[in-house]
């Protein structure tokens, strides 16, 4: 990748900032800019090529108005790409090589058949609409274009009321308020408060009209605004170009393919990274870590992954380990104990690699030359965990080849099953630089009464403020002048820092196990982060407020193209109680990524601590590893077509107004609807069930929609699940492994719908090959109320046989059954006429060829 992008920008932006102050002081609005017009179009083929003339005096608003723009519209096979650039000069855009499209996407209607590129020429101004109806999805006319060095602004009216979804990362509701909405795109370090700019970068959104959906999305690495208020959509960012996406749908998860089919497919994820995870910040010693795993084997809660934070290493050094609390022998011994029980074992690492003439990491990284610079040339310090750092430059040529070796040493020495990256926004303690010549463990700042950063803070700030709620840009970062390969500065690609480790670290990870497909969990995310990592949402409290904004963090991250997302299980900071943690357990069983995580100095809050948390523990990951086949087969359709694994109800139901703003149920793919209790001293769930017929998970009885409901669920109760009318859930009896879990018997769960039809799917290969060529299997499962077949391709060779299929909502008791043509004994066959549920037990069918069951 680094190779690829060889660039060498004498790009504006922040050079114009070092240079002049072009802040206008009498503050003039967009409104007063004088707006570009049309001076000559060309068309293309599919493209359309027009130069923009500045209408007017310039403004100058927030810095220097551009004179002549270039306009290129592009019909793609999945999107409609409108860019505004400047036409003479360079400013710096993201390369392509940032993202993984796929280039195999062929949609069943072309995109010029689908969007409509229409425009005014004096002033300009631009519409996309819908082909087929003629509706307008953005329209720029009633705003002026402001094109200048260090401000663009671009703004779209929307209708009153929108229903906005995404523009992250943030915590907040799911649906976003249109009417007061100010999303700040810069990558912070933060505990998750409300409303604010997170860790990660998506200027992305989904609009629900009438029952339809469309996306918009602008790539752009510079700090930006996007507002919702006023019926608008406003982009105000401090550099770059304006490059839009419009994504058509017509419904959400069309959308969502078209923008995965673009930025990056979510990876093939390996079927172990399903099971439960367990971490926390403060495991003291390995003893304490090998504790854990046994007292998890003791409570009989399957535990897949034992996970370790920073205090594994020594001073917090990456690719380093504790002499004293982690003895290399020690690990050793203990990861081969794990993998023994088929589990697995995950370590942390951060970006920032100490300045230490004696830490090998350090001493190679000056020699390949690896670091972020100063703008004098001599390497940027800042302070992270092992005091005084440097941040790998992922711009420089060697700066691959390094990671990956440092990566390869330690797995020789450790034979970890992934890496998790953390602080890459990138995190830093000082204020911009701590001083380019320091060394040694500060205390951190806010252990240090005293501390205040002591060299001049020269960091240039951008004369349009963006909501960043740090205020300025540097603060807990990198300085925005700090200088990357090329020339490019920290102030242009800030927000990519956590997106291009995460490339280089699959790369490395790839490189030591070429056919394995990695483990890699990040917090910075960008477009097309999904193709490389899986996400968790961050650190906060451990609070029911968090419990809550969690579902909305794990839908919005299966927008953005990457569905392994999970929030820390009974929260990060502070002492989680004994109910918070049981319904977090409940909750967390089902995130796509699921993983118990803990701070430091808090309560312990493993799922065996309290006996009812670990009774309601044991229950949730049952139902959890009993539907792996099917969460593994959301996790394929996620790989091949961006499908969300989690689905919002108001994706789901769109032009049900009573789903639009839930998101406090969910469905775990088409088929499972969850409706967890989210509020403390609560033992029912207000539930509402959009039209179908929906079935308990548990007893089978079912509920007709569209209903609202109170649902018992006590504390030592199961988290109510319904299964959807129309759908057939794959099954798996579970073990306290997945790997053992992955060798019991299958069993299909057919939920027939109104009509008495049910379809569903499930995939299989060997859960951790890269290529799996033929091996695999895509069965394809279509059941009516006089039988169930499986189709598909059948690659894969499972030992584990079908054993059970039961069929929900059959009206009438079948004289007899047949499988592939032969009766089976009336002793297999269970027919409950009052639940309508028909069980066929025992089949001992082959899951490796088509199967015909007849009633
Ligand atoms: C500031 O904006 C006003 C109003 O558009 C304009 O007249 C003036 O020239 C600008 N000042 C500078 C320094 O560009
Ligand atoms: C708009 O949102 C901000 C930040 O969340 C909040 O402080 C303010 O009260 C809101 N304003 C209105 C009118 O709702
Ligand atoms: C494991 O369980 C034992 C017995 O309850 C407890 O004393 C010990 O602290 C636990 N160890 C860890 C690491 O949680
Ligand atoms: C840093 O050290 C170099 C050489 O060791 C020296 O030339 C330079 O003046 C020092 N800079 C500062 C800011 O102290
Ligand atoms: C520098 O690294 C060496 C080797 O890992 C270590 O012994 C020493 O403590 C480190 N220095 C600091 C200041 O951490
Ligand atoms: C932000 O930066 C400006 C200009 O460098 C400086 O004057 C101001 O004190 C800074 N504010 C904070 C909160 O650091
Ligand atoms: C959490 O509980 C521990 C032990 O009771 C206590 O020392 C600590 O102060 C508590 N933390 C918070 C944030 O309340
Ligand atoms: C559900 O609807 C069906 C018709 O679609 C009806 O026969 C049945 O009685 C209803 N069940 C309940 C519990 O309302
Ligand atoms: C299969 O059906 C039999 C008979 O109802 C039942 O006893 C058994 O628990 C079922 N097994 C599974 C895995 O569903
Ligand atoms: C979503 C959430 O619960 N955010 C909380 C994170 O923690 C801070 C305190 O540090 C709270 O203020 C936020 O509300």
């Amino acid at each position: 990748m680094v190779k690829r992008i060889n660039i060498l920008c004498v790009c504006l932006g922040f050079s114009a900032l070092a240079n002049a102050q072009y802040r206008n002081s009498t503050q003039v609005g967009s409104a007063d800019c004088p707006g570009y017009s049309v001076t000559s179009v060309q068309t293309r083929g599919n493209s359309l090529f027009s130069r923009l003339s500045l209408r007017g005096q310039p403004c100058n608003q927030y810095g220097k108005d551009v004179k002549d723009l270039l306009l290129e519209v592009d019909y793609e096979n999945s999107r409609l790409r409108v860019k505004i650039s400047d036409a003479d000069q360079k400013h710096w855009e993201v390369p392509v090589s940032m993202w993984s499209p796929d280039k195999s996407y062929r949609p069943k209607t072309s995109m010029g058949q689908l969007l409509e590129f229409a425009y005014q020429k004096d002033p300009f101004s631009f519409q996309v609409k819908r082909k087929d109806t003629g509706e307008v999805l953005f329209d720029t006319s009633k705003h002026r274009l402001v094109f200048e060095d260090t401000y663009l602004e671009l703004t779209s009216s929307l209708p009153e009321n929108a229903n906005i979804y995404g523009l992250g990362e943030v915590v907040d509701t799911f649906r976003r308020d249109p009417t007061n909405t100010t999303q700040a795109m810069w990558g912070r370090d933060v505990a998750d408060p409300v409303r604010e700019n997170l860790y990660g970068t998506h200027p992305f959104y989904i609009e629900l009209r009438n029952g339809k959906a469309h996306g918009v999305q602008i790539l752009n690495s510079y700090g930006m605004d996007v507002i919702l208020e006023k019926n608008s959509v406003a982009y105000k960012a401090i550099g770059g170009v304006l490059d839009f996406s419009f994504y058509p749908g017509s419904d959400a998860y069309e959308v969502i393919n078209q923008y995965t089919a673009t930025v990056g497919r979510p990876h093939q994820i390996p079927y172990w990274s399903l099971g439960f995870h367990q971490c926390r910040y403060g495991y003291v010693d390995i003893d304490e870590v090998e504790g854990v795993v046994k007292n998890y084997s003791l409570a009989k809660i399957p535990l897949e992954t034992m996970w370790t934070d920073i205090e594994y290493m020594d001073m917090f050094k990456d690719f380093t380990l504790d002499p004293i609390n982690y003895p290399l022998e020690r690990v050793q011994k203990f990861v081969s104990e794990l993998h023994d029980n088929g589990q697995q074992y995950v370590l942390i690492i951060d970006p920032a690699i100490q300045r230490n003439e004696s830490y090998a990491t350090w001493t190679e990284g000056v020699k390949q030359d690896v670091f972020i610079k100063n703008p004098d040339g001599s390497i940027y310090i800042g302070q992270v965990w092992p005091g005084y750092t440097a941040f790998p430059d992922w711009f420089a040529p060697n700066t691959q080849q390094w990671w990956t070796s440092q990566i390869k040493n330690f797995m020789d020495d450790v034979a970890i099953d992934g890496l998790w990256i953390d602080m890459n926004e990138p995190a830093s303690f000082c204020v911009g630089s701590c001083g380019s010549n320091r060394t040694g463990i500060p205390p951190y700042p806010w252990e240090d009464p005293n501390y205040k950063p002591d060299i001049p803070q020269t960091f240039p700030e951008p004369p349009y403020a963006i909501h960043n709620a740090y205020g300025n840009l540097s603060v807990k970062t990198v300085s925005t002048e700090a200088v990357h390969h090329g020339g490019l500065t920290e102030y242009q690609v800030h927000n990519l820092y956590g997106h291009m480790e995460a490339i280089a670290t699959r790369k490395s990870l790839l490189s030591v196990n070429p056919n394995k497909r990695p483990f890699l969990l990040g917090r910075s995310t960008f477009a097309g982060s999904g193709a490389h990592e899986g996400h968790w949402t961050g650190d906060n409290w451990s609070t029911w407020e968090q419990l809550r904004y969690s579902i909305s963090g794990v839908l919005s991250f299966q927008m953005f193209g990457i569905p392994y997302v999970g929030a820390d299980i009974c929260g990060f900071n502070g002492n989680t109680t004994e109910e918070l943690c049981l319904r977090w357990m409940q909750l967390g069983s089902l995130y796509p990524f699921s993983r118990n995580h803990n701070g430091k100095g808090n309560i312990a809050q493993e799922a065996y601590v309290w006996p009812s948390v670990a009774e309601a523990s044991r229950k949730a990951l049952h139902t959890r590893y009993e539907i792996l086949p099917y969460l593994y087969t959301q996790f394929q359709h996620a790989h091949e077509t961006g499908h969300p694994v989690w689905r919002p109800l108001a994706f789901e139901f769109p032009n049900d107004q009573e789903m639009l703003n839930n998101d406090l149920q969910f469905l775990v793919g088409p088929g499972i609807l969850a409706s967890p209790v989210l509020a403390e001293g609560a033992t029912t769930v207000d539930a509402k069930f959009p039209e179908g017929i929906w079935y308990d998970y548990y007893n089978w009885s079912p509920i007709n929609g569209t209903a609202k409901r109170t649902l018992s669920a006590p504390l030592d109760g199961n988290l109510p699940l319904h299964i959807r009318g129309g759908h057939i859930i794959p099954t798996q009896e579970p073990a306290i492994t997945i790997a053992q879990s992955r060798e019991n018997p299958f069993s299909l769960l057919v939920a027939l719908d109104e009509q008495g039809n049910a379809e569903g799917g499930l995939y299989l290969d060997d859960g951790q090959s890269i290529h799996v060529g033929q091996q695999f299997s895509k069965i394809f499962y279509r059941a009516t109320s006089r039988g169930v077949q499986a189709r598909g391709h059948f690659g894969y060779r499972s030992k584990a046989l079908l054993k059970n299929i039961t069929i929900l909502g059959l009206k009438a008791q079948p004289n007899e059954v047949r499988v592939d043509g032969r009766a089976i004994s009336p002793n297999q066959i269970f027919y409950h006429a009052e639940k309508r549920t028909l069980i066929i037990a025992q089949l001992s069918a082959s899951m490796n060829r088509p199967l015909r069951v007849t009633f």
